[in-house]
C-alpha cells in the first residue's frame, strides 16, 4: 500500500545539457548529433513533474542556427538535431528551456557547448609524417618515443585555435611546453586499417602571439604491436606517425592552418627510451630537453583507414591510490602493496644522484614467501625504469605502457622508500561513474566492490579481458551480458557506441565476425557464441539509454551476419560454438576447466539455443524500425530453430537437456524455449544440480553465468541465486574475497591454479551478478516498452536473510532510487523516480504495480508468508 504524500509542483530546471552523450564535445562528426537534458526542480517534494514542451535555441558565431520554436513533446533525450547543416569546424552553444506538466515555462538552461570536427578528407592540409622503422621481427618491440616539433610564428591577436590530431599508436601534444588535454593512452583502439581516430583541442589559451613551438610525442600502442607472435600472432600495422592540423582564426577575421608536413623536425633523442604496453617504459631523465639534432620529418603513408572523430570520452588517471604498506622481500628489494587489484602505472617520487636507475615492477600477487609472483603475466614485463636526472625532486609517470597490479617491487631507489614514495595511478576510460549498491551483507558490498574495480581496469577505449598480461584483447564472449552489468557501474553509452562501430569495422565482407575485436588477434573462428555480442549490445544501448538510432545503424551489419551464421546451420541446428561453457568450475586445484564429462555442455546445443536467441532479437530489431518483412523472416526461422533444438535436445524420460548440465537448462530456460508443459522438469534438474552436485555454489562456465542469476530469480527460485551470491567457499564470489581478491577472477580456482592462464582480473566470470544486484534485489529495471528508462520498474526482491539494500543509477533522465528494508515482518521501499519519467512500484509478493510519476515515495507492505 502507498502512502501517499501531498502533491506539489514547482519551476522546473534544465541541467545536464549533453550531445551525443557527452558534456560540451569537440570535435564531433556526426552531423545531426542527438541533444540531451534532464530536468530538475526546486522543491524536493514535488511529483509528477513533466515535461509538455521544449525549445532549443543553438548560435553559432552570433547567428541563430536553430530555433525549434516551442515544441509539444515530452522527449528529453536523444533530440535529432534540426537546425542548420553542420559543417566542418563549426562550433554551437545551445540551451534549451521546457515547459512542465501544467504548461508553466521553467528557465532557460546555461549554454552548452559542441563543435563539428573536420567531416571532409580535404580539411586536412597535412600529411602524414613519421619515420619508417625496419619492421624487426623481434617480439619484445621497443621502440623509444617520437618527438616532433614545429616552430612557427602567429603575428597578429588570435581569437581561437583548434588543433586537431592523430598520433598512432599514442600521442602526447603539447603547445609552447605544456601537455594539452588530459587524456592519456589516446587516441582510441580501433581497426586500423578501417578507421584511426583523431582528438580535437582548443588551445586559443596557449598561444601568444609572437613565437609559438608544438610538439607531439609519439609511443607505439598497438600499432606498433606488442608483440608479433606471442602468445599468438598478432597484426601490426607500421611505424608511429602522426597527423596534425591548427587551423588558427585571428581577430581580424584572417585564417591560417599549421599542419603536420617536411618542414617539421623529429628526433628519437628524448628521454622516453623504449615503450611498450606490456612490458613497459624505460625512462632517462638525462635526456630531457634534448638540444642536438633534430632530423627532418619523414612524409609517410597514412594508414589504411579512414580518420575518424573520436567521440567516447578518452582514458584518463581518475583516482589516485597511496600504498597501504611497504616491505622488504626475500630478494632484500621494497615491495608496496596498493590494497587494491588496480589498472595504470606508478607515480614514483625520488630524490638522488644522477644516473641512479630504479625499477618498478608490477604485479597481482605475492608468492609465499613475499617475493612478486609475475607467472601469471606470461611474457608481459610489466617494468617501468626511471633513470634520475639528479637535480633534486623528481617526480615521473609512465606514459605508453599500463600494468594491472597490486604489488610493485621497487629496486634501486637511493635510500630507503617510503609509504609517500610512490602513487598508484588508476587509469581507465573516464566515464561518469553511475555504480550505488549498498546491502546489510558486507560480503555482497565487497563483490559489488570487486565488480567495480574488475570493469573499470579493463576498459581501454575498448572492453579487455584483462588488462596484466600479455593479451588484453577485446573477447567478445566475456561482454555479451557482462556490458548490461556494466551500464549500472558507468556511462557507457559512448564507449560501447565506439566498440558496436569497431565490431562493424572487424566484419569482412563474408559477414563474419571475429571472436576478438578490434582483430588484433585475427580469430575469424565463425563462432556464434562468443560474436553473439554484435547482436546483443545494439539492444543493451537501446535499453538502457533509448538509443534507436545505433540498432538502426548497425542493423544492416547485424543482419549480414546472421545471415553469413545462417550458412552453417542444418535443419535448425546450428553448430557453431568455439569456446563452449568455458570455465566451468574444475574439482581440481590446477586444472582450467572441469574435465567431468558430465559437466560439459554440447557446443552444438549452445549454438543452437544463442542462435535462436539471436533471431528473437533481429525480430524484436525489425520490430523497432518498421521492417516487417524482416521481422516475419526472423521469428519464422526462430520457431523451426527452437523445434529442431526440442527434437535434438530434449530428453522426455528425463526431463531435460541432452546431458542435462546447469547451463543446458538455464539457457533454454533464460530465452524462453521451453514449452510450459517441460518447464517445471528442466527446472526441477537445475535445482537438483545446483544443489547436489554444486551444492549451492555456481557450476557453470561462463555462457550459463551470464543468464544464471536471472533465471533462478524470474522462476521463483532468488533464494538460491542469494545463496550462490553469497556462498565463501570454493567455487564462488565470495571465496575469491576470502582469498583476498580484490577484482574478479578469471578462474574460479584462481588462488591455485596453472598461471599459463589465470588473470586476476577478469570480467567475465562476472556472469549477470552485477545485474542481479541491480535488477533484482534493488529491482530498478527501465520497461523495455519505453526504454532508457523513461518508463521505470521498481519490484525489489528482498533474498535471503538480506536486511536491506539501497541503490541508486543516475538514467539518461536522472538519478533512480530504490531502497527497501525490513521491519517486523513487513518491508519498507523508498523510490525516487526522477522528473519526466514514470514508474511502476511492485512490492513483494503483489503481482499488479503502483504506478507513479516522478517524485519520492515511501511504500510499506507485509511481506508474504513464506517468501517472495
Ligand atoms: C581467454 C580470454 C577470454 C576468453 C577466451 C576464450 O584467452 O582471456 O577471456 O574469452 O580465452
Amino acid at each position: 500500500m502507498a502512502l501517499l504524500l501531498s502533491s506539489a509542483s514547482a519551476a522546473v530546471h534544465v541541467e545536464n545539457l549533453k550531445c551525443e552523450y557527452r558534456e560540451d564535445p569537440l570535435g564531433i562528426d556526426v552531423v545531426q548529433p542527438r541533444l540531451s537534458w534532464m530536468l530538475t526542480v526546486d522543491d524536493a517534494n514535488a511529483r509528477n513533474v513533466r515535461q509538455s514542451a521544449y525549445q532549443i535555441v543553438a548560435e553559432s558565431g552570433g547567428t541563430v542556427v536553430w530555433d525549434s520554436g516551442t515544441v509539444q513533446s515530452d522527449q528529453s533525450t536523444q533530440v535529432t538535431w534540426g537546425g542548420k547543416q553542420l559543417t566542418s569546424g563549426m562550433a554551437v552553444s545551445w540551451k534549451v528551456r521546457v515547459w512542465d506538466e501544467r504548461g508553466r515555462a521553467g528557465d532557460w538552461s546555461n549554454s552548452a557547448h559542441f563543435s563539428m570536427g573536420l567531416l571532409m578528407p580535404s580539411d586536412w592540409k597535412g600529411t602524414w609524417i613519421g619515420h619508417e622503422e625496419n619492421p624487426s621481427t623481434d617480439d619484445f618491440r621497443v621502440l623509444p618515443a617520437r618527438m616532433m616539433r614545429k616552430e612557427f610564428q602567429s603575428a597578429k591577436p588570435v581569437k581561437s585555435a583548434i588543433a586537431y590530431i592523430c598520433g598512432l599508436g599514442l600521442f602526447e601534444l603539447s603547445v609552447n611546453g605544456k601537455k594539452i588535454g588530459d587524456q592519456v593512452l589516446a587516441p582510441g583502439l580501433t581497426e586500423y586499417d578501417k578507421r584511426v581516430l583523431y582528438m580535437t583541442f582548443d588551445v586559443t589559451k596557449e598561444l601568444k602571439q609572437g613565437a609559438n613551438s608544438l610538439g607531439i610525442l609519439l609511443g607505439n600502442g598497438r600499432y606498433w604491436a606488442p608483440r608479433l607472435k606471442a602468445p599468438i600472432g598478432t597484426r601490426t600495422y607500421g611505424s608511429p606517425k602522426a597527423l596534425f592540423q591548427l587551423n588558427i582564426e585571428y581577430a581580424d577575421g584572417s585564417k591560417e592552418s599549421i599542419a603536420s608536413n617536411s618542414t617539421w623536425k623529429m628526433s628519437a633523442n628524448g628521454p622516453i627510451r623504449a615503450n611498450n604496453e606490456y612490458d613497459g617504459e624505460v625512462y632517462d631523465a638525462r635526456m630531457e630537453g634534448y638540444a642536438g639534432q633534430w632530423d627532418d620529418a619523414q612524409v609517410v603513408a597514412g594508414p589504411r583507414g579512414i580518420v575518424a572523430a573520436q567521440m567516447a570520452e578518452p582514458i584518463a588517471v581518475t583516482e589516485t591510490l597511496k600504498p597501504v604498506s611497504v616491505t622488504k622481500s626475500p630478494q632484500g628489494t621494497y615491495i608496496f602493496d596498493m590494497g587494491q587489484n588496480m589498472v595504470g602505472w606508478c607515480q614514483l617520487r625520488v630524490k638522488g644522484a644522477k644516473g641512479t636507475t630504479v625499477t618498478l615492477r608490477h604485479s597481482e600477487m605475492l608468492t609465499n614467501d613475499g617475493s612478486l609472483y609475475v607467472a601469471n603475466l606470461r611474457s608481459a614485463k610489466a617494468e617501468d625504469t626511471y633513470i634520475l636526472k639528479g637535480t633534486g625532486a623528481e617526480t615521473y609517470e609512465p606514459r605508453f605502457t599500463y600494468h594491472g597490479f597490486r604489488y610493485v617491487e621497487v629496486n634501486g631507489y637511493p635510500g630507503t622508500p617510503t609509504l609517500d614514495s610512490i602513487r598508484g595511478r588508476v587509469v581507465h576510460d573516464a566515464m561518469e561513474p553511475s555504480a550505488g549498491f549498498t546491502s546489510s551483507s558486507e560480503l555482497l558490498n565487497k563483490i559489488h566492490n570487486n565488480i567495480y574495480w574488475g570493469v573499470r581496469g579493463n576498459y581501454r577505449s575498448i572492453p579487455t579481458d584483462c588488462p596484466q598480461r600479455d593479451e588484453r584483447q577485446g573477447w567478445l564472449g566475456d561482454r555479451s551480458q557482462v556490458s548490461l552489468s556494466e551500464t549500472y557501474l558507468f556511462d557507457v553509452s559512448a564507449f560501447y557506441t565506439k566498440w558496436i562501430q569497431d565490431l562493424e569495422d572487424a566484419q569482412r565482407p563474408d559477414g563474419s565476425i571475429p571472436d576478438v575485436v578490434p582483430a588484433y588477434w585475427t580469430m575469424y573462428n565463425n563462432d556464434l557464441t562468443w560474436p553473439s555480442t554484435f547482436i546483443f549490445l545494439p539492444g543493451t544501448i537501446y535499453r538502457q539509454y533509448g538509443d534507436r538510432r545505433i540498432v538502426e545503424k548497425a542493423y544492416p551489419a547485424m543482419k549480414k551476419w546472421m545471415a553469413h551464421i545462417a550458412t552453417f546451420a542444418q535443419d535448425g541446428i546450428m553448430p557453431k560454438d568455439t569456446y563452449g561453457d568455458w570455465c566451468v568450475p574444475p574439482e581440481s586445484p590446477k586444472l582450467i576447466h572441469s574435465e567431468d564429462p558430465a559437466r560439459k555442455t554440447d557446443g552444438v546445443l549452445l549454438g543452437t539455443a544463442y542462435y535462436y536467441e539471436l533471431l528473437r532479437r533481429m525480430e524484436s530489431y525489425a520490430r523497432l524500425l518498421k521492417n516487417t518483412e524482416d521481422e516475419a523472416a526472423y521469428r519464422g526461422l526462430a520457431i523451426k530453430v527452437n523445434a529442431a533444438f526440442q527434437k535434438k535436445y530434449f530428453r522426455a524420460a528425463d526431463g531435460f537437456y541432452s546431458n542435462g548440465t546447469q547451463t543446458s537448462s538455464i539457457v533454454p530456460l533464460a530465452f524462453g524455449m521451453t514449452p510450459d508443459e517441460n518447464k517445471r522438469s528442466v527446472l526441477a534438474s537445475l535445482i537438483g544440480k545446483i544443489q547436489g552436485e554444486s551444492n549451492g555454489h555456481v557450476g557453470t562456465g561462463l555462457v550459463g553465468a551470464q543468464w544464471l542469476m536471472r533465471t533462478l530469480t524470474e522462476n521463483g527460485y532468488g533464494d538460491t541465486a542469494y545463496r550462490i551470491a553469497t556462498q565463501r567457499t570454493y567455487p564462488g564470489w565470495g571465496y575469491m574475497i576470502e582469498k583476498g581478491a580484490t577484482t574478479i577472477w578469471e578462474l574460479w580456482n584462481g588462488d591455485t591454479a596453472d598461471p599459463a592462464m589465470n588473470s586476476g582480473n577478469h570480467v567475465m566470470q562476472i556472469g549477470d551478478l552485477g545485474l542481479w544486484m541491480y535488477e533484482y534485489l534493488a529491482g530498478i529495471r527501465p520497461d523495455e516498452a519505453r526504454p532508457g528508462f523513461q518508463h521505470i520498474i521498481i519490484r525489489p526482491y528482498p533474498a535471503g536473510d538480506l536486511q536491506f539494500v539501497k541503490a541508486s543509477h543516475e538514467s539518461p533522465y536522472g538519478m533512480i532510487h530504490s531502497e527497501w528494508k525490513r521491519a517486523n515482518g513487513a518491508i519498507e521501499l523508498d523510490v525516487t523516480i526522477p522528473p519526466n519519467a514514470t514508474g511502476t512500484v511492485y512490492l513483494p509478493g503483489e503481482t499488479a504495480g503502483h504506478d507513479v510519476g516522478s517524485g519520492t515515495y515511501h511504500f510499506a507492505a507485509k511481506l508474504p508468508s513464506g517468501g517472495v
